[in-house]
């Protein structure tokens, strides 16, 4: 382990440390009055960096442009250090404000304190990524930024040792890029943690992680949270040997300006050059104002801490250095220290006056449309009064939007619609919701998808095309074939995952693809499903087209929470300046036994809102989906079906060049009497009903919806029921799932309910998981049946008389 021996190579100035000083103290400034601001209740919530000031300027005197940071809640010093964050901003995370020019980072969408920076341009393009200092957007799940970070690192190697990639020079110089991280001590206890330390010891990737270990986790100490109370301690096992790369760890105090300066520069210096992975464990770290604005730290931490905090306080320390080593006097410091005292208040009064002045010209300008307009008709209680309302929402101090809106919807409830046209309130009042709420909409709804033209909405299908000639062949060699074309079109394709690469994949769908392009595009991880998903989402956060690999769309739950929190939020939460196009395969419904049989695609949809998701019936739309995929920038899903890998499917002639297009269901078989919806495996289930129901004399109409997100952007399934009048959404989720989901969508959203001459009707699996064997598989998901009985009940319920 090692200490800081090394004296820095940097000659420090005394302009610089002085400049790092007042940096010091403008961020704890910040902090303080930042956490006054939600005291008295001007902002809602504030998590902020004191104690932690000195660690990050050493850090961030390391972080070269094309570098990538991964970090926290505590950041903002770090940030500020690279000019990536400034005081204004700031107050504006704090207040929320949505102003996307003037608060890039979060939009007002996030908790204050969670940073990122720009990936693309407006207009969707790629931006030059090695001319800037580049951060992931943050996240507030504890250890949540430790995957994603494991990607940012590995992107660097696969820039520096596969050749072909040198020439995406605004994406890499090489891979000499380093990802930075940044955890809490507590923090290290999660899962999350340790799987990135191994996947990236055993990737060997410039990795750079800090632990900033303050004791704490809110009020939990150290020794519920880590083994022997250390974690450079624990992780020894890790620590490179000669000639067994593992992982470098260096140890610092978080006071002490000049050793964290020189721990730092040559802890980077080895990771950037030798890409092995270093994790900095600075120790000795305070936490002045406690946790966050949720409570007091003076209930947790005893008198001896409290003191030993105050004494060990790295602002306080690194005076006392700068006096001692005679660098600056006690006046110079105070000067600066007032400097930056003052630049913290004004951005304070600067960034309030800015997050409440549109507030107060939208609340202005509602009270003017008010007094302008006579109407009071049907007012009758006196508390109910427009007076009364208006009255109130003016002595509001501190206005929010909702106090407008609320005042604007329960004076409608008030006002009539008769009065001409000069007197007419209500009609003004219902003008001032639409356009107002059409901007609120635009502040916190907008981005949930690509809204560009590298939308995969826009990209152009094209049709497989098929000869006499169409070989038919077992559907994984669809994949194979389609990928092998895939890997020799696009560069910066890379896949990844359990088996993925020596036989490639448990189903052969990339067999012998690995020889062919090499370990560096094909490759196997170890057993780790949520790094294979941060891995993903690094590498595509810097410009790479990653497929990952989850082997069982059942394992995909290890994944999940990263999934949800992380990649579905990414273009969200940073009001689309971010994407991360990656795309996800996996393979799920129809295999035996409770953990390689689910199709649990309710708990997916629900939870992935911001990610596509493809449920393919077949290979060749599997493939379709990825060549379209590959062609936008948006995240995705693809789920192979479980059993269609040996299934016979006709090699279309233009394999790797059609397209599936997303949202489009399919009319699989035509029909006049019913409307089966459904996807994935289910559809081949439901054709065989179909057939049998024929020779009954029952016409079912069967629609493959093939993507659940999007749904039906066309509404076909709406035409479909104005023929058929009746429906059943069918699928092997549980009862209450997708199908609860399906018929949301065309019943309400459709308003498909109109064209109905049955009751509509779902058709599941049982609540329980699928069981094992053909019987229990037979018994646990809708069989062909089933799907029999119940359209042909459906039927005789409408038409006694006839079956
Ligand atoms: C998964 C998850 N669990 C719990 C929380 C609530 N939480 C927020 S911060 C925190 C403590 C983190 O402590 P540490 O990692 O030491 O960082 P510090 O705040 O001390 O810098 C907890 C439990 C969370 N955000 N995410
Ligand atoms: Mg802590």
């Amino acid at each position: 382990m090692k200490q800081n021996k090394n004296p820095s190579k940097t000659i420090m100035k005394k302009e610089d440390i002085l400049a790092d000083y007042r940096l010091a103290s403008l961020s704890r400034n910040l902090s303080i009055i930042g956490r006054r601001e939600v005291l008295t209740g001007k902002a809602k919530f504030g998590i902020f960096g004191d104690g932690k000031e000195i660690i990050q300027i050493a850090l961030a005197k390391q972080f070269r442009n094309g570098d990538w940071r991964s970090g926290y809640y505590r950041d903002q010093t770090w940030m500020m250090a690279m000019g990536l964050y400034n005081p204004l901003e700031f107050f504006h995370q704090l207040y929320g404000n949505t102003d996307r020019e003037i608060n890039p980072g979060s939009a007002g969408r996030v908790f204050n304190n969670h940073f990122s920076v720009p990936n693309i341009n407006p207009d969707g393009s790629w931006l030059d990524l090695t001319k800037q200092k580049n951060s992931s957007s943050d996240i507030s799940p504890t250890a949540g930024q430790m995957p994603r970070l494991l990607g940012l690192a590995y992107a660097s190697k696969l820039f520096r040792q596969n050749k072909d990639l040198h020439q995406f020079k605004t994406l890499s110089l090489k891979g000499n890029e380093v990802a930075f991280g940044s955890i809490g001590d507590a923090s290290t206890s999660e899962g999350h943690f340790w799987e990135t330390m191994n996947a990236a010891g055993v990737l060997q990737v410039p990795m750079a992680i800090s632990v900033y270990d303050d004791g704490y986790g809110i009020s939990v100490p150290k020794k519920y949270q880590t083994t022997k109370g250390s974690i450079s301690e624990i992780l020894k096992g890790f620590e490179s040997e000669k000639d067994k790369p593992g992982i470098r760890i260096f140890k610092g105090k978080g006071w002490d300006y000049q050793g964290l300066i020189e721990l730092y520069e040559n802890g980077i210096a080895i990771c950037r050059e030798e890409h092995t992975p270093v994790l900095f464990h600075i120790e000795e770290v305070t936490q002045p104002q406690g946790h966050s604005t949720s409570g007091s730290h003076e209930r947790y931490k005893n008198e001896e801490r409290l003191k030993w905090e105050e004494e060990f306080d790295p602002i306080k320390k690194m005076k006392e250095w700068i006096l001692e080593s005679g660098i600056a006097t006690a006046e110079e410091l105070e000067k600066l220290s007032s400097e930056a005292e003052e630049e913290a208040k004004d951005a304070r009064k600067k960034g309030w006056e800015m997050f409440q002045n549109p507030i107060k010209v939208e609340r202005d300008a509602l009270v003017k449309i008010i007094n302008d307009r006579s109407c009071r008709c049907t007012e009758e209680a006196r508390e109910d009064s427009v007076e009364n309302y208006t009255e109130d929402l003016k002595k509001v101090l501190s206005p929010i939007r909702k106090d407008n809106f609320v005042t604007a919807r329960k004076i409608l409830r008030n006002v009539c619609s008769s009065c001409l046209k000069s007197d007419n309130l209500k009609e003004e009042l219902q003008g001032w919701l639409k356009r107002n709420y059409k901007d609120a909409s635009d502040s916190y709804d907008s981005f949930l998808y690509n809204e560009t033209s590298t939308s995969v909405l826009n990209v152009k299908p094209v049709a497989p095309v098929y000869s006499a000639n169409s070989p038919e062949v077992p559907g994984r060699q669809i994949l194979r074939d389609n990928y092998d074309k895939l890997f020799t079109k696009y560069p910066k394709l890379v896949t990844f995952g359990e088996d993925t690469g020596g036989i490639g994949g448990v189903n052969q769908s990339l067999e012998g693809l690995q020889k062919k392009f090499g370990e560096l595009r094909i490759t196997d991880t170890g057993i780790r499903e949520a790094t294979i998903l941060g891995q993903g989402i690094g590498l595509a956060l810097r410009g790479m087209r990653p497929i990952a690999e989850i082997q069982y769309l059942d394992y995909l739950m290890y994944a999940l929470q990263l999934l949800s929190d992380d990649l579905a939020t990414t273009h969200y939460r940073t009001a689309g300046s971010m994407v991360a196009p990656l795309i996800i395969s996996t393979r799920g419904h129809r295999l035996e036994g409770i953990w390689h049989s689910g199709s649990p695609m309710s708990m997916l949809i629900n939870s992935v809102r911001g990610v596509y998701v493809c449920a393919p019936r077949d290979m060749t739309r599997a493939a379709g989906f990825y060549n379209t995929l590959l062609e936008g920038n948006d995240p995705a899903i693809v789920i192979e079906p479980l059993n269609g890998y040996r299934l016979k499917e006709i090699m279309p002639d233009n394999i790797g060049e059609f397209r599936l297009q997303l949202g489009i269901p399919e009319v699989f078989i035509q029909g006049t009497d019913l409307t089966v919806v459904t996807y994935g495996s289910t559809v081949k289930v439901a054709a065989e009903a179909v057939k049998q129901l024929a020779l009954h004399d029952i016409s079912v109409e069967l629609i493959d919806i093939q993507t659940l997100v999007p749904f039906d952007k066309n509404r076909m399934i709406l035409e479909s029921i104005r023929k058929t009048n009746r429906i059943l959404f069918l699928d092997e989720d549980v009862p209450g799932g997708t199908t609860a989901y399906m018929m949301q969508e065309v019943l309400e959203k459709q308003s498909g309910w109109q064209y109905l001459d049955s009751p509509p009707k779902t058709l599941t699996g049982k609540e329980h998981r699928p069981a094992y064997t053909t019987d229990g598989d037979y018994f646990s998901k809708p069989s062909a049946e089933d799907i029999f009985d119940t359209i042909y009940a459906m039927m005789k319920e409408a038409v006694p008389e006839k079956y």
